[in-house]
């Protein structure tokens, strides 16, 4: 049975073990809530205010309307759109946090980190037209910071300023235009340019609100909005000052799956999205005093591995390997080896406090955003980073003692990978510039691009579709880049490697060997996406077109959280078409999906489309791809 839970023979076998020993897990809770919630699956009830809670008969038999009035449509646009809302403000208060190191460190307030890549300030800089001439790198960074953070909180009616600096000219033409005929043709202006990161947020709360906007167009329009000051704004930001303090990626080899926890040293498990306190971490196991100390208590050393997107921060930027993505985190507890698994924000389960019970393993939450009942808490601050991390790794040390030997079970799973394509990797792949992929892709080498990101759902086998959607579009010599889970999946099933050029179609085949990359591109965590928008805004420039005039799809075949719906929305208004699965909660109301599936293409040239069969899907992705090389003219 458990066979069919996961894709990954790892987890396979932890699952196997779980229930052996009846250690509740994820897939276990999912089957406790059976049948889940219709209505909410359909997305048509509300608890917006009490009059309610509110429901609407799918079947047309029992109440049409709310007790305010609101039908379907309106309740469906409400409940999507407050989703964005989460995601993005998830993302770009991630994005305010080194936004905001940045200056500390700028204004010397923090001696704990530093600016790890000036070049990198420098670019930043000039696409936000910064004048650099005669100003050291501290001067640089404050203005970026100031004009980041500024992003976030300025009252005037212009796009913001990263947006203005990174998103393509045509797109930029577009959203313009669509503003204006908008207006013209309905007497009410549907903003799409983010003003301010955090006001579309406070606008989607507060049109939502009892009472104000239930025009479906109009609210999902918001949504737009609010997932673009995401998408340009907020997880580009989060990408770049990360970059600027920890260093741009570069192409190495990490290891991948449950393997990597090793039996003779202390593991810490470093989970979660923010890589401020993980950079700490790793720099503190590192200490000769703190590995002496492991050393006294009987360990030959000091593991870190990663998990979810915390562990695709530091696998990107340092040869840490990573234990799994989302539905590994409890399997990695139950491996009966983990001394401390430490938090962050995101994507963590609270069940993890319970599960550690069971095990020696400490469940330490570190961020005052993310309490977890059951878990020791050790507070975090940047302006405490170096002591706080070292107090982590102490408490893991000293944790090594209690280890039970008779309840280690470490899958022997453990995959090579090739990771850190950031943007600048991939061009300095390419030679400097994006000519020779344009070439690849003029002369049908590479059809076009695909990016797959997201979670994993245990609604659907674990890495089942991000592994096979993407071994068949290889197999149309279709480029696929992504992020997130995805690209953890990809890692453990051994497929981040140029070897797996062998599947790949000739086209793809025979570029992948020349330039000597994997077929499949590992472009970072959830914020990274920001990195896709970039490459594809690059190409758009390139050939002075719009970035829906090019070859390209996104997926999340495995999604979850409401930052993937952000994240949809987002390429979708930047004109690339993005595939979902498992269906999301919209099909309650019938406008709403054709807004999402046909206006969203008329306006925007992205949509949305839902499809389980993975063959269909590339089929789908293959055809628009053809599509548009043949209103390119190649
Ligand atoms: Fe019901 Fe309207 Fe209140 Fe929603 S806002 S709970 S539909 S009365
Ligand atoms: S960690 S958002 S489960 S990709 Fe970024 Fe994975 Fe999805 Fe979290």
């Amino acid at each position: 049975m458990s066979k069919e839970l996961s894709f990954d023979r790892a987890a396979n076998q932890m699952i196997e073990l779980a229930h052996k020993k009846n250690y509740e897990i994820v897939w276990d809770r999912l089957k406790e809530q059976q049948p889940q919630c219709g209505f909410g699956q359909l997305g048509v009830c509300c608890r917006n205010c009490v009059m309610g809670p509110c429901r609407i008969d799918p079947y047309g038999e029992g109440p049409q309307k709310g007790v305010c009035g609101a039908e379907a449509d309106t309740i469906v646009a409400r409940n999507l759109v407050r989703m964005i809302a989460a995601g993005a403000a998830a993302h770009s208060d991630h994005g305010r946090r080194p936004a905001m190191l940045l200056k500390e460190v700028a204004e010397g307030k923090n001696t704990h980190y530093e600016i790890k890549d000036e070049g990198k300030l420098k670019e930043v800089a000039k696409r936000l037209g910064i004048d650099v001439k005669d100003k050291d790198k501290f001067q640089i960074a404050k203005e970026v910071a100031d004009v980041a953070l500024n992003d976030y909180g300025k009252q005037d009616s212009k796009p913001i300023r990263f947006l203005e600096g990174y998103a393509a000219k045509k797109l930029k033409e577009k959203w313009l235009k669509i503003e204006e005929s908008l207006y013209q043709n309905t007497g009410k202006i549907f903003g799409v340019l983010p003003r301010n990161i955090d006001r579309e947020i406070v606008d989607i709360m507060h049109r939502t609100h009892i009472g104000v906007d239930n025009h479906p167009l109009s609210i999902i329009m918001q949504g737009i909005r609010a997932s673009l000051g995401d998408g340009w704004g907020g997880s580009l930001i989060a990408t770049e000052c990360q970059d600027i303090l920890f260093g741009t990626p570069k192409v190495h080899a990490v290891y991948a799956n449950l393997g990597v926890l090793k039996k003779d040293r202390v593991n810490l498990v470093i989970h979660g999205h923010e890589p401020v306190l993980s950079e700490q971490i790793v720099a503190a196991a590192q200490d000769p005093e703190l590995i002496e100390y492991a050393k006294s208590k009987g360990a030959k050393g000091i593991n870190i591995a990663g998990m979810c997107c915390t562990g695709n921060e530091i696998l990107m930027r340092h040869n840490v390997p990573v234990a799994g993505n989302e539905l590994h985190q409890e399997l990695a507890v139950i491996t009966g080896a983990v001394e401390a698994m430490v938090v962050d924000v995101q994507c963590i389960f609270p069940a993890l406090a319970n599960l550690s019970k069971c095990f020696h393993t400490k469940f330490i939450s570190t961020s005052d955003q993310a309490l977890f009942p059951g878990a020791m808490h050790v507070q975090f601050e940047e302006d405490n980073a170096e002591e706080v991390a070292r107090r982590i790794v102490k408490i893991a040390i000293d944790n090594f003692e209690n280890r039970d030997e008779s309840k280690v079970n470490i899958p022997e799973e453990n995959k090579e990978a090739l990771v850190g394509f950031s943007v600048e990797q991939i061009l300095s792949a390419l030679g400097g510039n994006v000519t020779p992929l344009v070439e690849a892709i003029k002369q049908g080498k590479i059809k076009g691009v695909v990016g797959i990101v997201g979670c994993n759902n245990p609604k659907v086998k674990q890495d089942y579709y991000h592994v096979n959607l993407a071994k068949e579009l290889i197999k149309r010599d279709i480029l696929v880049i992504g992020t997130g889970c995805w690209a953890i999946a990809l890692a453990k099933a051994g497929l981040l490697s140029v070897d797996a050029a062998k599947e790949a179609g000739e086209g793809l085949k025979s570029v992948c060997e020349a330039l000597n990359i994997p077929p499949f591109l590992h472009m970072g965590s959830c914020v990274d996406c920001s990195r896709i928008l970039v490459l594809a805004a690059g190409l758009a420039d390139y050939l002075d077109v719009d970035i829906s005039d090019l070859p390209l799809f996104g997926s999340a075949p495995e999604w979850m959280t409401e930052k993937a719906v952000s994240i949809g929305t987002y390429f979708v208004a930047s004109g690339v078409p993005v595939h979902l699965w498992p269906v999301p909660p919209v099909l309650g109301g019938k406008e709403v999906v054709k807004i999402l599936t046909q206006t969203a293409k008329e306006v925007f040239g992205g949509f949305f489309v839902i499809e389980e069969n993975i063959q269909k899907t590339v089929d789908i992705m293959e055809n628009h791809i053809l599509e548009k090389r043949k209103s390119l003219g190649i």
